[in-house]
């Protein structure tokens, strides 16, 4: 079945004369980036050469994916618009809140009837808006929707980071808050930055042990965990015509971990191959038909440096794996270095876990790479050295790797294959033996390390590899070893050497799967009732913020001062936490519980300025709610790096904290921020981060100018009765200013609902 054919075909048949209209508007050839999004230009926004990284432009996406745990906000907010049904194409997949404990089918029942309130919750208020609901099992929302939405040319908006996924099938597709998730399926338009442009160039071809991980394991480690924000990373060249398109989705998946807005590819062969596998020859049929409009011009890729605001190029051919981490996706190490990095950092290098599949890398391409090493293992007389574990990114992906015995294989080698999950990616591990703290050394091939992330244990440390050397550093059980060079020693005692992985593409055979676990929406759905319990743990209705008083802000309390990495890990863990994602009350209780306080170097111990004591940040910032006294948080580098979940904005904004001011935000988080009403501001003057004192009380002047492209002034009135005038910037749009003052943009469609019914 191809899912909204009638969308995409509307597309391609504007798709030409969009593009030669910003052709001319831009006076240049355009790169893909520039086609899709100046195709999707809101209706009524002008035509004209947005300067990149300056103007704010509204879009018209075309569909619009969330992921269980970041649905329940996301609809929660959309149901407080008045809106009788979504106005464009939207689904909801349950991925996030299985647990992974002993195997699939076990954790998958278990997780059924742990959150049943939740799914039932999801499964009806999708029926009644009319979103298609994937349930519990079906997958993990990127690969899903790779497999089932994704079309060359279009644009998406995701509540996930990770959405950027299908830009391996020729999209531009951006993580998003719910808000603005909700925004979209109100019928209103979106508004992004304008992105700068990074090209990257492809050289080569992949060979041997590398792969497209490695490809984006090199990116990281040259761009940095911010390199890649407020831009779109487009890749060209041979390299990229070359290689498969899932594992164009695992370059353009991982580049939320450099920051990126998205990343893309070209339409080619790969893609056209793909869709056909995945049952949707008419859209490949469709993309061939205007297949110069849906990649770069070639003007473009032979002179990039005039067209990109940056350019890199990486040889394929010399590409080595490597092994990114730990606690940050951008510590890159080529295997042939890991000895000397390990010795140096004193990294454990026994390795106890080996864990592959995830959204990243779960493709039938990945998974036939890394059995044809699973299967060396008995027939070179090997043991396996680690524990070694396989979460599906689909159903359709786990039944046809078992029909073609992969799964059987694996066994042979004593893996556990876990349920089609997000699962101990998103710390929804119950791995035996973590609280004990122990440290530990494991490799995985999913795309985030941050510390605790996975099992909850601050001394994991988490390497991020491909699957095919996840599968070999667990066969050797030991960080260090280089498949290229190394040799292992067999049960007989002799030395032997893995060979290179080799699989295929696509399956052989094509897929096949007896139910993929697709719920479609009722055709009415205005009789349909959505129930949230008022004594819910799980489940709260939300409730407006408070509109902006009117003054400019006296007398805040500084809640903390983060010091080093505050990823939204840090602010909203998730984990166990994220049972109560839809409960915003419950899950405030969370709130920077892992950001590291500047003046204790302690997580979850801040002082409270009215008894003079420590306590955890939630409980402190409650203190002040209760005394009616507004907040503020410091923090350092691309605060809130990582996940798109709003929870980060919403629990401050719930408890109180008024201000976040940082020397620099990851996108995401700041556009969250700006959405529910807080003041996102940074350092005018990094350094003043160094000024902010422990028992300060702080003034934020300048906002009854409120005014874009104004800096705000800072006081810090520090206790020994002296204090520090600093600005501050924003950047805030006059639209933005009109959320803040509103006390959040959800209060300004609802008025608009109001004002329309
Ligand atoms: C993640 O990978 O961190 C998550 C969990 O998928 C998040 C979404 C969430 O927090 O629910 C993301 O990447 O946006
Ligand atoms: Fe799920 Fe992990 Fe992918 Fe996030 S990165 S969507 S948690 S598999």
């Amino acid at each position: 079945m191809v899912f909204d054919l009638d969308l995409i075909k509307q597309v391609y048949a504007s798709m030409p004369s969009k593009v030669a209209a910003a052709r001319q508007a831009l006076g240049k050839p355009l790169t893909l980036s520039e086609k899709i999004l100046y195709s999707h230009l809101w209706k009524g926004v002008p035509l004209s050469d947005y300067a990149r990284g300056k103007d704010y432009v509204d879009f018209a996406p075309d569909r619009v994916a969330m992921q269980d745990a970041t649905a329940q906000m996301a609809l929660l907010q959309f149901d407080t618009t008045g809106r009788k049904k979504v106005a464009v194409p939207s689904t909801v997949h349950c991925d996030h809140l299985i647990v992974a404990k002993q195997e699939g089918k076990t954790d998958l029942n278990k997780a059924v009837a742990d959150n049943e309130e939740v799914y039932n919750f999801l499964s009806s208020i999708s029926n009644k808006y009319g979103i298609g609901f994937w349930k519990p099992g079906a997958g993990i929302i990127h690969q899903v929707v790779l497999e089932n939405y994704a079309f060359p040319g279009g644009m998406m908006i995701g509540t996930d980071s990770h959405t950027v996924n299908a830009g391996g099938l020729g999209m531009i597709a951006i993580g998003v808050g719910g808000a603005d998730a909700c925004d979209v399926m109100a019928g209103l338009s979106w508004e992004l930055l304008m992105p700068k442009l990074i090209g990257i160039k492809l050289t080569g071809k992949l060979n041997g042990w590398t792969s497209p991980k490695d490809v984006i394991l090199k990116v990281a480690g040259l761009l940095t965990v911010k390199g890649g924000t407020n831009a779109i990373v487009e890749y060209f060249g041979e390299g990229a015509t070359s290689m498969s398109c899932t594992g164009k989705g695992t370059i353009c998946n991982m580049g939320a971990e450099i920051g990126a807005t998205t990343s893309t590819f070209g339409y080619d062969e790969s893609m056209s191959r793909y869709l056909k596998a995945t049952g949707r020859a008419e859209v490949a049929a469709a993309a061939d038909a205007i297949k110069e409009h849906l990649t770069g011009d070639p003007e473009v890729y032979a002179n990039p440096k005039k067209y990109f605001d940056e350019v890199y190029e990486i040889d394929l051919n010399e590409l080595e794996p490597h092994l990114n981490g730990p606690f940050t996706p951008d510590l890159a190490t080529p295997i042939s270095k890991m000895k000397e990095a390990a010795a140096k950092n004193n990294w454990p290098t026994k390795v106890e876990v080996g864990l592959i599949g995830s959204c990243t890398n779960s493709s039938y391409e990945d998974i036939s790479r890394a059995v044809s090493l699973a299967r060396q293992v008995a027939q070179k007389g090997l043991k396996t050295k680690a524990e070694f574990t396989i979460t599906p990114g689909s159903e359709q992906v786990r039944y046809t790797i078992e029909r073609d015995g992969f799964l059987e294989t694996f066994s042979q080698i004593g893996a556990t294959v876990f349920a089609n999950a997000c699962g101990p990616c998103i710390g929804m591990w119950d791995r035996m033996g973590a609280e004990k703290q122990e440290r530990n050394t494991i490799v995985h091939s999913f795309n985030r390390n941050f510390a605790k992330r996975a099992d909850g244990n601050p001394n994991t440390l988490a390497f991020v590899a491909s699957p095919e050397l996840v599968t070999a550093l667990a066969i050797a059980g030991d960080l260090t070893f280089n498949p290229l060079t190394d040799t292992l020693t067999n049960e007989k005692g002799e030395s032997v050497k893995l060979d290179p992985p080799a699989g295929d593409e696509l399956p052989q055979k094509g897929f096949a799967v007896e139910d993929a676990g697709y719920q479609a929406p009722a055709a009415d759905g205005s009789k349909v009732t959505v129930d949230v319990k008022s004594d819910s743990k799980r489940l709260q209705l939300l409730y407006p913020f408070a509109a902006w008083e009117g003054t400019d802000l006296k007398d805040l309390r500084l809640l903390i001062k983060a010091k080093g990495k505050c990823t939204t890990d840090h602010i909203s863990m998730a984990g166990p936490w994220l049972k109560f994602r839809g409960h915003l009350d419950n899950i405030s209780n969370n709130m920077l519980i892992g950001a590291i306080n500047y003046f204790n170097d302690k997580a979850d111990s801040v002082k409270n300025q009215l008894t003079g004591e420590y306590g955890p940040v939630p409980a402190t910032q409650r203190a002040y709610k209760a005394a009616a006294m507004g907040s503020l948080v410091v923090g350092d580098e691309n605060y809130g790096e990582g996940s798109s979940r709003e929870h980060a904005a919403m629990e401050p904004r719930h408890l109180g904290v008024r201000v976040v001011l940082v020397k620099s935000f990851a996108r995401i988080h700041e556009t969250n921020l700006k959405k529910q009403g807080m003041l996102a501001l940074t350092f005018a003057n990094k350094a003043d981060y160094e000024l902010v004192q422990e028992d300060d009380r702080i003034d934020v002047i300048g906002l009854t100018s409120f005014t874009p492209g104004k800096s705000l002034q800072i006081v810090l009135h520090h206790q020994d009765g002296t204090s520090d005038r600093i600005e501050a910037h924003h950047s805030y749009n006059q639209q933005q200013i009109d959320w803040f003052k509103a006390g959040g943009a959800l209060n300004v469609i609802r008025s608009q609902a109001l004002g329309m019914a």
